[in-house]
């Protein structure tokens, strides 16, 4: 049977998840517009003309990184140029700053150091939490995890209960790339596989956290490699409703090694149309995120007209992207994000890290 845009549209309308060759119709649709219309109608339904963004502070502890993973640009050796690591004063003195900035999360993610004691990243937690219990702190991807359980010697269950313990609150979405192992090979070989990456993910999620969840696009992957990254998050989304937001992000090409792609999935249409596609598949996700660092304040802005219903946050200090060349500035400030959001015809709230709504603006 010829599957038809009508046909999906009509499943999509009347409720009905949609399967993996329907995602991939999607993506190879010309019509951005219509898959646009279609997931908006999806969003409204979940989340009327209401639009999250955050007060937040990124806190990058470290660059000095084990792993060369060829799409970043900003990992560095330790005795490299540019290498850089905090101390716990330093983390003190950025988590004052936020919090006097008005901020409720930190997030924290940083490079595998090769030196750093476990201590130090339970040290660094507690250090967020003396500045204000209040702060909730949204730190390390499960390659973070991963990594931590090894340098300390005890299980993820362990690890995960020592850091909860040091006042870790839930996790960030990164390091999922793309899960597909023959694209993850080429992309970064060193990194934990995408086998890995979700079972650690179960983990947290059976430990009571809530974690986000990330897809890196417009490299060398393929629509195909793309739609089965969203069935792996949305299966395991199925099993322990623990992802609060997917958040597509595309790629950068300043000073990493694959740079040079051309690939002729990427540019504004893609990115429109990733987050639109991602909106009707991942029907059991509540919030679709548009990360303004990567794909720029204009996009992340239009793309509250496909599905979107949350903008990230202040951020601040952002060098992951911007290492890799991002356009966007370093820092939105609350005023900002609510005007960008109110001109845009929607409504803007306020959130905390777990979703809770703190004021509409
Ligand atoms: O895993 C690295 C990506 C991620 C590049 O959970 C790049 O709320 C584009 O996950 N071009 C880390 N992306 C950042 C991340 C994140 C960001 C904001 C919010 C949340 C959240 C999570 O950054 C990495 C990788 O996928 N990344 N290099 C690059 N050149």
């Amino acid at each position: 049977m010829i599957l038809t845009f009508e046909q999906i549209s009509e499943k999509v309308r009347a409720g009905e998840r949609i399967t993996d060759h329907e995602a991939l119709f999607l993506f190879e649709h010309p019509d951005l517009l219509a898959i646009g219309e279609l997931a908006a109608l999806v969003n409204e339904r979940k989340n009327g003309q209401r639009v999250f963004f955050n007060v937040n502070r990124h806190l990058n502890h470290t660059n000095v990184c084990v792993n060369r993973c060829r799409f970043c640009a900003f990992a560095r050796s330790g005795d490299e140029a540019g290498a850089y690591t905090y101390d716990l004063a330093e983390v003190r003195r950025r988590a004052e700053e936020a919090l006097a900035q008005g901020a409720t999360e930190i997030h924290i993610v940083g490079g595998l150091h090769p030196d750093l004691p476990f201590e130090f990243y339970l040290e660094m937690l507690r250090t967020v939490k003396e500045v204000s219990p209040h702060l909730h702190v949204k730190a390390f991807t499960v390659v973070e995890i991963d990594y931590l359980a090894r340098l300390a010697g005890l299980s993820i269950a362990e690890t995960l209960q020592e850091l909860q313990g040091a006042g870790l609150g839930s996790l960030p979405g990164g390091g999922a790339e793309i899960l597909k192992k023959e694209v993850r090979d080429r992309l970064c070989p060193e990194k934990i596989s995408g086998e890995r990456w979700l079972e650690i993910m179960e983990e947290v999620h059976g430990a009571g956290l809530k974690s986000n969840a990330t897809m890196l696009y417009g490299h060398l992957e393929t629509y195909a490699d793309r739609v089965d990254h969203m069935r792996r998050l949305r299966e395991l989304q199925d099993r322990t409703g623990g992802f609060q937001v997917f958040i597509p992000l595309a790629f950068q090409k300043e000073n990493n090694l694959l740079g040079h792609l051309k690939n002729p999935l990427s540019g504004g249409v893609d990115d429109l149309k990733c987050l639109a596609v991602a909106r009707i598949y991942l029907d059991n996700f509540t919030n679709i995120k548009s990360y303004w660092v990567m794909v720029g304040e204009k996009i992340a802005q239009v793309s509250l007209a496909f599905g979107v219903n949350d903008l990230d946050g202040t951020v601040v200090e952002e060098k992951i992207g911007h290492d890799a060349g991002a356009a966007s500035p370093q820092a939105m400030s609350r005023e900002g994000i609510v005007d960008l959001i109110r001109k845009a015809g929607k409504i803007p709230v306020e959130r905390d890290t777990l979703y809770n709504e703190l004021r509409v603006h």
